[in-house]
């Protein structure tokens, strides 16, 4: 059980008033609920097109999905709107708000047809409102603070109750914008009754989330209007969980973005077609081939395609910046800087801020493009040659030698202000999991911001890593049942 988990069955059990019938109950759910559902259909299954049958759940990775209890003919489900400290990248662990332990939020699927209850609690310190994006809902079950509804206040609860009629890839978020910028989002996936045709062997969701965080600091910079830390379903690269299908599979992927930019997502070795929007599905007649869909704010598209070619593909945004991790214009030159500048303590001569918080007089809002340029503080900093000799050591990383030719610090534009083309800050063994098993060696060195991969595998391969997976998670079981929906792909 994961401290998300654990922590909304705690808060969950602490409600009492017989939310969950019991302990037991509530552990046992638990189980069948888990969130690690990408252990399902491993086995028996070569790859067919099914065209007959309900659909797949999705999987989001790197993010749980959110459990519900059956009252009646009432989906009931639970959000807990509270800070949460999430590790974008190993050891660069920030404060966010999301929910129920998780930024973004749990994923929550239902089937059309359902009647279902959110109930939402408010654990920040200040207001929120919960809005259903694209729900064809009662006005006042919309969340619109203010308008629809009184905001919850801090500490407060309010109940949502509706029937979906609806299918598609939609999410529910704050209503309140900041809180939009400091996490609060959460997929919301409506199955069809029945799966579409062609039948996808696979469907993941992928929540686009972008944040100004300095170097030094741990919260975001909800003001600012450009971003250092890029996220996949709260990953940055090269820590996001890749995607893992089997070749011959059809794959669905569902991407979503909430933040300040759009993002063009861009698949390696294969084309798709885009068979929904934040609307829902799209006819057939509309599916042109592509490898990139420009996602923009607040929309979802979701993608579709055959994994009929081998290997670990890349999926990324295409933005050059949003394949960056901690941007600034400070990391770039301390990693080649003969010793600090006169002056300057040590902080300060790396271009980190001590204040602790963005607003803070320090730098505070002024800070923009680069974190740094514009701001008072900013150095007078031109490209320093490159050193050679030994690299920086970081704990835990394989700190190669940088790769540049003898006379590289002579070539104009050579190095950019933030030189950080790999290898040398590889950290394979920092991100070990199942799904990283057989990467190339070094491969983390190049993955960074909204980057993660389509993993294309034979059948023994992706036999080997749902094993992996299996001998990770212990005696979990490798399914999640959900009511009304059956897997007869297995
Ligand atoms: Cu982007």
């Amino acid at each position: 059980m994961n401290g998300t988990r654990r922590r909304f069955f705690q808060d969950a059990a602490m409600l009492g008033a017989g939310f969950f019938a019991s302990a037991k109950v509530l552990s046992a759910q638990e189980m069948q609920m888990s969130g690690d559902m990408p252990g399902m259909n491993m086995k028996g299954k070569k790859g067919s097109i099914h065209d007959h049958g309900s659909p797949v759940l999705v999987e989001t990775p790197d993010v749980p999905n959110l459990p519900w209890r059956m009252d009646g003919n009432v989906k009931e489900f639970h959000l807990i709107a509270e800070p949460v400290k999430q590790e974008i990248v190993p050891g660069r662990i920030v404060d966010l708000w999301g929910y129920n332990g998780s930024a973004p939020g749990p994923t929550i699927q239902v089937t059309r047809g359902d009647r279902v209850r959110i109930i939402v609690d408010n654990h920040l310190p200040e207001a929120t409102s919960m809005h259903w994006h694209g729900f064809d809902i009662p006005n006042d079950m919309d969340g619109s603070p203010g308008s629809s509804q009184d905001p919850i206040g801090p500490g407060g609860r309010f109940v949502y109750e509706f029937t979906l009629n609806q299918e598609g890839t939609y999410f529910y978020h704050s209503h309140m914008a900041m809180q939009e910028m400091m996490g609060m989002i959460g997929a919301f996936v409506m199955h069809p009754k029945e799966a579409y045709k062609p039948r996808v062997d696979k469907d993941f969701v992928i929540i686009m989330q972008e944040y100004a965080i300095l170097p030094n600091i741990k919260v975001p910079n909800s003001m600012n209007m450009e971003f250092n830390w890029l996220t996949f379903n709260g990953k940055s690269g090269p820590a996001n969980t890749p995607l893992i299908v089997r070749h011959g599979e059809r794959v669905r992927i569902r991407l979503i973005n909430l933040g300040m930019d759009h993002h063009p997502i861009h698949l390696h070795g294969h084309q798709f077609v885009v068979t929904g929007t934040e609307g829902g599905r799209q006819p057939e007649a509309t599916w042109g081939p592509g490898n990139t869909v420009l996602v923009g704010v607040a929309q979802a598209r979701d993608v579709e395609f055959v994994a009929n070619n081998p290997g670990d593909w890349m999926l990324h945004c295409h933005l050059p910046h949003h394949m960056m991790n901690q941007m600034s214009s400070m990391v770039g030159p301390m990693s080649r800087r003969n010793g600090m500048p006169a002056g300057l303590d040590m902080e300060r001569g790396m271009g980190m801020l001590r204040q602790g918080n963005a607003t803070s007089e320090e730098n505070g809002p002024s800070l923009g493009r680069g974190l740094g340029v514009g701001s008072t503080a900013e150095q007078t900093m031109s490209n320093t040659p490159l050193k050679t000799g030994n690299p920086m050591q970081h704990q835990g990383m394989q700190m190669g030698k940088p790769d540049v030719s003898k006379d590289a610090n002579s070539v104009p534009g050579f190095p950019q202000d933030a030189f950080m083309e790999g290898p040398m800050m590889a950290m394979d063994k920092m991100v070990d999991k199942p799904e990283n098993f057989g990467l190339r060696p070094g491969w983390s060195g190049f993955m960074a911001g909204m980057m993660t991969f389509v993993r294309v595998l034979p059948q023994d391969k992706y036999d080997q890593i749902m094993e992996l997976r299996k001998k990770k998670e212990g005696n979990k079981p490798m399914r999640m049942d959900m009511p009304g929906m059956e897997h007869k792909n297995e």
